[in-house]
């Protein structure tokens, strides 16, 4: 004989079991909490980060090839030759990449906090769609935690992660792209509502707002506390933090004295000479960091040319070659940017005197060795004429922890490419 109720038995018995088994979870009672914040923060996002996921992505096409950033296989994008013009392109997209995304950190916690009654629910899943969106939502908030974590840490004082961190924040930019594209097709119609459930006027006007919001939604609480801040309230207390962050953070981009604002970004702070002379940048490695001999950059130093032919000329001979003077910009990936007037030997005219005219590539090597050791730039940066083995800036030799005898600037070449303490130039006429 079977039981009437024997289709339903197991999982109702497993409901009660999983009932029982239910962990103290936290009780959410913010009256604010509901769909209408929460679409709001959601909206914001959803214009804010795919902003930060392209610049990211073009940081990445502009930055070339292997070694770094390092090999991320299938991931990899089609490779296109970075423009050189504008020569501030790689100052903007860079700049917006590490700034936007500091100032959406703020909105992000927000955001994670108006949802956190769905976040942690028991049982975590109660259909196999329901724990496939899920999955969605532990992808999405796992990726951004993990890209705001390795982003924050990668532009502080140091590389904390050496070079794995440009794989593993690509990889991770791809993961969040995923989850967000599948969140925002299963909750686009949730937040049209939800934006559309009260009046952003209204609320702005609103000095105190309790808890009516739509009780149907498992965002709102069913037991709320009084308001302790209005939405209003609360907006302006995330806003404000944005803005925080963005004024704290805007100086690594701007030169003369508001650099020095740009407190939450040592690196783009720190200058090699603070003596307000024309070698007071800032400065990625200081010459004594590079661990390169002081005696080969000194009279033994020799550019070494090689293409149809090997040319070596030393730093007087290079100085008696055609000098061209220009402000470009050196850009970090750090997201720092500083603007200087660098005077140098034109990378084609050096091409030219290794017999190779009309070079497709050249290849940059550097006295220092590791991951700066060489650097390949394409037929474009060789040959535009702002493309410079520079000697000097602002009128000066160039110090030593600038890259004396000689470094490369290119316009719009990431700075993470503009080779300092330059030894050889290799001009290629094939692929
Ligand atoms: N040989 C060598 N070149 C280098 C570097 C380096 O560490 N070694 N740092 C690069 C990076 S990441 C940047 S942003 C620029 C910074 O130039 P600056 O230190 O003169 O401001 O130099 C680039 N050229
Ligand atoms: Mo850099």
């Amino acid at each position: 004989m079977t039981r009437p109720d024997a289709g339903y038995g197991r999982p109702a018995r497993l409901w009660r079991a999983l009932d029982r088994a239910r962990p103290p979870l936290p009780r959410f009672r913010s009256p604010l909490r509901g769909p209408w914040l929460t679409s709001l923060l959601g909206l914001v996002l959803l214009v804010g980060l795919p902003i930060v996921v392209v610049t990211g992505l073009l940081d990445r096409v502009a930055y070339g090839a292997a070694p770094i950033p390092a090999d991320v296989g299938f991931l990899q994008l089609p490779p296109f030759d970075w423009p050189t013009s504008p020569a501030w392109l790689f100052r903007l997209t860079q700049g917006t990449h590490v700034l936007l995304g500091l100032v959406l950190v703020p909105i992000v916690l927000a955001k994670l906090w108006s949802v956190a009654p769905k976040l942690v629910v028991w049982p975590p899943a109660r259909s196999v769609t329901d724990a496939l969106e899920r999955a969605t939502v532990l992808l999405l908030v796992g990726s951004i935690l993990f890209e705001v974590v390795t982003g924050v840490l990668n532009i502080q004082y140091d590389y904390v992660f050496g070079f794995g961190f440009y794989a593993a924040h690509y990889v991770g930019a791809w993961v969040f792209t995923g989850a967000l594209v599948a969140h925002v097709v299963l909750k686009l119609p949730l937040m049209v509502r939800g934006l559309r459930s009260r009046s952003l006027r209204a609320e702005l006007r609103t000095p105190t707002s309790g808890s009516e919001d739509d009780p149907d939604s498992d965002l709102v609480a069913t037991d709320p506390r009084p308001a302790t801040i209005s939405r209003r309230g609360a907006l302006a207390l995330i806003g404000g933090g944005s803005l925080l962050v963005a004024g704290l953070s805007v100086g690594q981009v701007l030169d003369g004295p508001l650099r020095g604002t740009a407190l939450l970004l040592p690196r783009g702070r720190t200058t090699a000479a603070a003596d307000g002379g024309p070698n007071d940048f800032p400065v990625n490695r200081t010459f004594v960091a590079s661990g390169i001999d002081p005696a080969a950059t000194g009279s033994a130093w020799r550019l070494e040319l090689s293409g149809a032919g090997a040319v070596r000329l030393d730093r007087a001979a290079l100085a008696a070659l055609a000098q061209h003077t220009v402000a470009l910009p050196i850009a970090c990936v750090e997201g720092w940017s500083t603007e200087q007037s660098w005077t140098g030997v034109r990378l084609r005219d050096l091409a030219a005197l290794a017999g190779v005219p009309e070079p497709v590539a050249a290849v940059v090597g550097s006295i220092e060795q590791g991951p700066f050791a060489r650097a390949e730039l394409h037929a474009g940066q060789v040959l535009h004429p702002d493309s410079l083995l520079a000697l000097r800036v602002n009128g000066a030799d160039l110090s030593p922890d600038h890259g004396f005898p000689a470094r490369v600037v290119v316009p719009a070449l990431p700075g993470v490419r503009c080779t300092k303490w330059v030894r050889t130039i290799e001009f290629r006429s094939v692929r």
